[in-house]
């Protein structure tokens, strides 16, 4: 069969007899076009939110459209979650080739199969802790921004790598009709092994219970069913469906969902305590009481909390534009702006610079009404278009250089 050995190599001597007529490259081909475009988007966004998450210093990050990085997550978000279905559709409609034999039939065979391990253990391990990720679950010791970043490199040199080397079964498959006969995977009858077992009469092969185009229909089913359960924690209308969304926002005080709570920041005390003042510093330092922020803070503002693990909602701000503290301390919009939590370690800080300096606001008040503590009272940053994580609530400081 030439076109076989064209795109295939030397044919498999022993085919498992458990092969479904219904998989074939057609169908392969098909789902693998949809899991390769959300993994590019998954992998394009991903890497956005690296850069918003610690923004090149010559690039800082703009400050509009304010709802650029709730848009790019939501998506990353979205897309790696549906490839979770997608990838099993596909696995499934191809592991009857491990059980081919010979297992290598020659070394452009030896490195597709490689390839395709490599890829499939990473992709295994990116998704689900991914998707518990998206739970605020960490079960492991590692830190995971950098292994995820790392993942998705080789996760997405692998599938380069595999659709390289499978291109030309990709284009047949493509070109493929979904219902005719395959080349590359149907064991012809008379070559099945099953066919000479017992001479004399032999049953044609069963009619599959679920056409090619059924599991193409039931991927998409899938696909459709786990977005639009899991989208709901940033696409808030559909919240009420949103049975793999956990983040909803009618779960949070004051209508935003709480990542981390004053109680677990250690830092109830100092936050209400009467005592506690905002220390700027800068060419010329002051301290500013909550009743003298209070008399400032008259900006309003309409922007969303986006947190990286997903889920995002709009909020309604008030309080003092961060410029303008910056200027009362000598300071203006080239300036680089560190703000300071009471609550110490990671999270504690954040650093403002470029566009976002004239674009921040120090809030005091959140969709009508005082902060709450776990929200950052008395004071935290907000900031357009930039990851909930650089939004640090409790701020004790502000340093302008
Ligand atoms: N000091 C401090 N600020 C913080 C955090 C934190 O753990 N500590 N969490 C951040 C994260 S990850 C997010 S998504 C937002 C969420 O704000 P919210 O809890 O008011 O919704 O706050 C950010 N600010
Ligand atoms: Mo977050």
């Amino acid at each position: 069969m030439p076109i076989l050995e064209r795109l295939n190599g030397p044919r498999p001597e022993r085919w498992p007899a458990f092969n479904s007529p219904v998989r074939s490259t057609a169908l392969t081909a098909r789902i693998g076009r949809v899991l390769g475009i959300c993994f590019g988007i998954c992998f394009v966004t991903g890497m956005l939110s690296y850069y918003q998450y610690a923004p090149w210093s010559w690039l800082p990050e703009p400050a509009s459209p304010v709802w650029l990085y709730r848009f790019t997550q939501g998506l990353h978000v979205a897309t790696g979650t549906a490839t979770i279905p997608l990838l099993l559709v596909k696995l499934w409609s191809v592991y009857p080739n491990l059980f081919r034999w010979p297992a290598v039939r020659s070394l452009k065979h030896a490195a597709e199969r490689l390839s395709v391990f490599v890829l499939i253990s990473t992709a295994l391990v990116q998704l689900t802790t991914g998707y518990l990720n998206t739970l605020n679950w960490y079960p492991w010791p590692w830190d995971f921004v950098s292994v995820h970043r790392f993942l998705a490199y080789v996760l997405i040199g692998s599938i380069l790598l595999h659709v390289g080397l499978k291109l030309p079964d990709i284009k047949y498959g493509l070109e493929a009709d979904l219902a005719t006969a395959d080349v590359l995977t149907e064991i012809p009858w008379s070559e099945n092994p099953l066919a000479h077992s017992n001479a004399g009469d032999v049953p044609p092969p069963p009619t599959p219970a679920l056409s090619r185009r059924g599991v193409l229909v039931a991927g998409a089913a899938g696909l459709g069913a786990v977005v639009v359960t899991s989208v709901g924690q940033t696409v808030t209308p559909l919240e009420p469906i949103g049975l793999l969304a956990v983040r909803q926002w009618t779960k949070g005080p004051q209508g935003v969902p709480v990542n981390k709570t004053a109680d677990q920041a250690g830092i109830i005390a100092e936050a209400s305590s009467g005592d506690w003042r905002l220390h700027v510093a800068g060419r010329t330092p002051y301290v500013l009481t909550l009743a003298d922020l209070d008399e400032l803070a008259q900006a309003e503002a309409q922007l969303p909390v986006t947190c990286v693990e997903g889920w995002s909602v709009g909020a309604h701000w008030r309080g003092i534009p961060l410029l303008e503290v910056v200027r009362r301390a000598g300071g203006d919009a080239s300036s680089r702006v560190r703000v300071v939590s009471l609550e110490q370690g990671l999270y504690g800080n954040s650093v403002v610079v470029g566009p976002q300096v004239s674009a921040a606001l120090l809030a005091t008040h959140l969709n009508g009404e005082r902060l709450n503590l776990d929200h950052g009272y008395p004071l935290r940053l907000i900031s357009p278009n930039r990851p909930g994580v650089l939004n640090t609530k409790w701020l004790t400081s502000v340093e302008v250089t």
